[in-house]
């Protein structure tokens, strides 16, 4: 069974996007919550993880005692070890193009990272967000 030891999926894209892959690709998994108090290294957070993965960040997917972390890392993993769901286009060059649009987003827009940090229950009718009810 995967274990996929994430943050909170409000404010976190980073445990956001294993997440949804692992949904989205209808595989089965157990989501371990880790709570984010602070990210100091004495956090309760960082004793949790980092008994899990020594750089002390989610997400981390444990398979069969291995711990893999980093998503793009994670999403290679699931890939190789599920080749029946055909996660990346089987076409060489659509695949080379899918794999550079994929490091792209998660190496780069720095400066839209920085300026919108991810916020899914906000409620922003200003900008024309519809917020929940
Ligand atoms: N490059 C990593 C980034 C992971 C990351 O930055 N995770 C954040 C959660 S939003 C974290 O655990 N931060 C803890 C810290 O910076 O100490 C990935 O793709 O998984």
């Amino acid at each position: 069974m995967i274990q996929l030891y994430i943050g909170n999926k409000n404010y976190s894209s980073w445990s956001m996007r294993p997440w949804v892959l692992l949904k989205q690709a209808n595989i089965d998994f157990e989501e371990v919550f880790v709570r984010f108090d602070s990210f100091s290294p004495d956090s309760k957070f960082k004793a949790t993880i980092k008994t899990i993965n020594p750089v002390g960040k989610v997400p981390v997917l444990v398979h069969n005692g291995l711990a893999v972390w980093d998503t793009l890392a994670i999403a290679e993993y699931v890939a190789e070890q599920f080749p029946e769901k055909n996660l990346w286009p089987t076409e060489r060059t659509a695949r080379a193009r899918a794999r550079s649009v994929c490091a792209e987003m998660h190496s780069g827009f720095m400066g839209l990272r920085s300026a919108c940090p991810m916020n899914i229950e906000a409620h922003l009718p200003e900008v024309g967000g519809l917020g929940s009810a």
